[in-house]
């Protein structure tokens, strides 16, 4: 089975975002290939950050990988910084990265636009890429489900192993081994288990995100059930009078659209226009789109207090996860420190 290798920052409540544009197609995919996943806190200290909540965010953040439906028994999940050698390649990485190719990275462009003080933009935000490629490559994963978000990362963790493997790659070769590194494939987006992009309930031009200052633009997964009713009652619609996907002009129907569809069996887009065109619009729709969202969440809410009831179980997953994933990661940082000429450690 190929490798794959994902994770979501501990930087706050999760929202329907990652769950429909992550979570649930790894809960897909746990038999089809050997998962690995990491709740990544190192990320997460990119951007200024409450020392208060974060070992928190990053408990809660493990229990709603299980809540959501990932089994230990199949997958390995751990916490990103109980694993030392992401942060020693991270660097090892830095090493050899052209800034001009970090500097072409539009996420970053868009988080530092956000961020108004430029005291509070550090080099780590600006690096956050190659730490995404230490990640991934540790494991030698073939595969990287992403968000189209992340696409681009993918792109530069490719580009970093294959950088690496040529230039420190002559004498591993000459000894027939297998390159330090492997190059990442995106997983192709599964159009029948999620939403690549879920957008912003106040604007459908961006993306629904946990840092996002209004809690109006977007729905956490732990939302009650009035709270979810309130929020798309309230959310952000147009004039329009029939429901359609996919008109560029209208980004708040397309998304609204595109969340119910995935919580209602993907049916056909076509389908889902002529019942709703018989139904009467927003008035009718909002409704149904609310008890589509409340209907998904319940049975996670639920299993996420279970979950978190028994946090010796869930450290216990979590040390597990790490031991195996250190096993990994020191065997790949090892070779990477040898092809990079390091002094053995005596
Ligand atoms: N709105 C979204 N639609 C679809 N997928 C999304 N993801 C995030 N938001 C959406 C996917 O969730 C995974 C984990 O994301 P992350 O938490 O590591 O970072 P992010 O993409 O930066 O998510 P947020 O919510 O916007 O966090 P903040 O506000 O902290 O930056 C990824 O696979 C991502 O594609």
């Amino acid at each position: 089975r190929q490798r794959v290798f994902s994770g979501v920052q501990p930087t706050g409540a999760l929202h329907l975002g990652n769950y429909l544009g992550a979570i649930r197609q790894w809960v897909t995919h746990q038999d089809l290939f050997e998962n690995w996943f990491c709740v990544v806190d190192l990320h997460a200290i990119t951007v200024p950050h409450d020392a208060q909540r974060l070992a928190e965010d990053t408990m809660n953040t493990a229990a709603m990988y299980l809540a959501c439906g990932i089994d230990p028994r199949r997958c390995k999940i751990f916490v990103q910084s109980h694993v030392p050698a992401h942060a020693e390649m991270a660097w090892l990485l830095n090493c050899l990265t052209p800034m001009s190719w970090l500097e072409k990275m539009t996420q970053f462009k868009d988080k530092r636009a956000k961020l108004e003080d430029a005291q509070s933009i550090y080099v780590g935000l600006f690096t956050y890429p190659v730490l995404m490629a230490a990640d991934i490559l540790l494991y030698r994963a073939e595969r990287v489900p992403v968000g189209e978000d992340q696409r681009q990362h993918l792109e530069l963790a490719r580009d970093v192993a294959r950088s690496f493997n040529h230039l420190y790659g002559k004498r591993i070769k000459r000894q027939r081994q297998p390159p330090v590194f492997r190059e990442p494939e995106a997983l192709a987006w599964d159009e029948s288990s999620g939403v690549a992009r879920v957008m912003s309930l106040t604007d459908g031009t961006s993306k629904m995100s946990k840092s996002a200052a209004s809690d109006m633009s977007r729905i956490n997964l732990l939302d009650d059930a009035d709270t979810v009713r309130s929020k798309i009652k309230r959310c952000k619609t147009d004039a329009g009078r029939e429901l359609v996907f996919d008109d560029p002009d209208r980004p708040e129907c397309t998304n609204l659209l595109n969340v119910y569809r995935a919580l209602t069996g993907s049916r056909p887009k076509a389908e889902i226009e002529d019942v709703l065109r018989q139904s009467g619009g927003w008035a009718a729709f909002k409704p149904l789109l609310a008890e589509a969202i409340v209907t998904e969440l319940a049975p996670i809410q639920r299993r996420y207090r279970e979950v978190l009831a028994d946090r010796g179980e869930l450290q216990r997953i979590l040390r597990d996860g790490a031991e195996a994933a250190a096993e990994i990661a020191n065997e790949t940082l090892r070779r990477a420190r040898g092809a990079m000429g390091f002094m053995e450690r005596v």
